[in-house]
C-alpha cells in the first residue's frame, strides 16, 4: 500500500499508525499547493478532493478521509484497537470528534484570509472541546493503556493547536509529551523532517 502525505499534515497520523501496526507501506509526498506528487502524478486523479491522507491499497482501491484511513489501519492491528465491549464504536466516536470538533474547526488558522475574530471564535470552540476530551482520557491514552488511532490523530491535531497558540489543558500537554516518547512517533516525525515544534505551513 502507499500513503499519500504532506509533511506535518493530518496524514502524519496515518503514517504513525502504519508504523505502530508494523505494516509495510510506501510514502509519496504531495505538494498541496500544486496537487502534484513527488513522482509527478496529478494527485487529483488519486483523490479528486485534493486532500491528504489518501491510502492506495494493494488491490488498487483508494481510501480517503482521516477517519476512514485510520479506522481501516486499526482493523489490521487488533493490538491497537480499544478493547471490547464497544471498542470499535468508541474508536469511531473518538475519531469523529477529533475530525469534526478539533481538526475541522482549525481551518481559520490555515486560511490566510481568515479574520482574527474567526480565529478567536475557533480557538474558544476548540479549547472547550479539548476540556471535554480531557474528561475522557482514561490513563496514558484516550482508551487507557492501549495506544490507538484516536491517540495518533489527537496528537497531530494538538500539534497544530499548540502551534497556533490555542489553549491546551495541561492534561493534554502531558498527553502529547507521552506520545512523543513513542519510538514509532519519533520515527514518523523524522521521516517528515519535523522537529518537536509544529510547522506553520498551510496544511489543515
Ligand atoms: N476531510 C478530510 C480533510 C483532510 C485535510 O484537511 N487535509 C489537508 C491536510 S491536513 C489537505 O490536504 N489540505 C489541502 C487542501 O485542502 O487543498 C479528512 O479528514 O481527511
Amino acid at each position: 500500500m502507499k500513503l499519500y502525505y504532506a509533511a506535518g499534515a493530518s496524514s502524519l497520523a496515518s503514517r504513525i499508525m502504519l508504523h505502530e501496526a508494523g505494516l509495510d507501506a510506501a510514502f509519496e509526498r504531495v505538494d498541496l499547493g500544486t496537487k502534484v506528487t513527488e513522482t509527478g502524478a496529478d494527485f487529483r486523479t488519486i483523490n479528486p478532493a485534493g486532500c491528504v491522507p489518501a491510502l492506495l491499497l494493494d488491490d488498487g482501491q483508494v481510501l480517503t478521509e482521516n477517519l476512514a484511513v485510520l479506522f481501516w489501519i486499526s482493523g489490521l492491528a487488533p493490538q491497537l484497537a480499544p478493547e471490547a465491549p464497544f471498542g470499535t464504536i468508541r474508536l469511531l466516536e473518538a475519531l469523529a470528534v477529533i475530525a469534526t470538533e478539533v481538526h475541522k474547526p482549525l481551518r481559520p488558522f490555515f486560511t490566510p484570509a481568515a479574520s482574527d475574530a474567526e480565529k478567536a471564535r475557533a480557538a474558544v470552540a476548540i479549547s472547550a472541546r479539548l476540556k471535554l476530551i480531557t474528561g475522557v482520557l482514561a490513563g496514558p491514552h484516550l482508551f487507557g493503556s492501549r495506544f490507538t488511532a484516536a491517540d495518533a490523530y489527537l496528537f497531530v491535531t494538538l500539534w497544530w493547536v499548540r502551534h497556533f497558540g490555542v489553549a491546551v489543558p495541561p492534561a493534554l500537554t502531558a498527553f502529547c509529551a507521552r506520545i512523543m516518547e513513542r519510538s514509532h512517533v519519533r520515527a514518523a516525525l523524522a521521516e517528515e523532517a519535523l522537529s518537536e515544534k509544529p510547522v506553520g505551513r498551510r496544511l489543515g
